[in-house]
């Protein structure tokens, strides 16, 4: 009986391993756990030297997924401190090359760099009100200047 009860734990430490290393995979917000509905996917490319695209229109109260991912050769960033404050960020995921979340920040996310083939994918919930485009950049050294700036609306 003992040794059954023993077994029976072994299992049970065996089975939430298992169940940890698949949770592992994903964030609280891919697993659906914050009961926020289902987000609106919008992806985000950076190359030299622009964003792809370069205009975003944005709702009031809707869930987005800013799916940014770095398909150039060099580090690229996305400098956006008013829509950092125009949102409510639920967090930014990061992301390895399988496409598995690896690490989950939360709070606000002024800036955000990219290595070459990297992505993150940023939650956010627009809360403020930013009719007139609003800009973006990257502030790697040299890349504003040959371009790659983009805008966003919220409304
Ligand atoms: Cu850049």
């Amino acid at each position: 009986m003992r040794k059954a009860a023993v077994f029976l734990a072994m299992g049970c430490v065996v089975l939430a391993q298992a169940a940890c290393a698949r949770a592992a995979e994903k964030s609280a917000l891919e697993r659906g756990e914050l009961p926020l509905g289902d987000p609106v996917e919008v992806e985000m490319e950076l190359k030299e030297y622009k964003f792809i695209p370069n205009h975003f229109e944005f709702d009031i109260g809707k869930l987005y997924k800013l799916k940014i991912h770095n398909a150039g050769k060099v580090r690229h960033e996305v400098d956006a401190p008013i829509l950092a404050v125009s949102v409510v960020t639920i967090g930014v995921d990061v992301l390895d090359k399988l496409g598995n979340v690896v690490v989950t920040f939360r709070g606000r996310p002024a800036g955000i760099e990219l290595l070459p083939d990297q992505t993150v994918h940023w939650w956010f919930i627009p809360i403020k009100a930013q009719p007139a485009p609003r800009e973006f950049i990257c502030d790697e050294p040299g890349h504003l200047k040959k371009g790659m700036r983009g805008v966003f609306t919220i409304r």
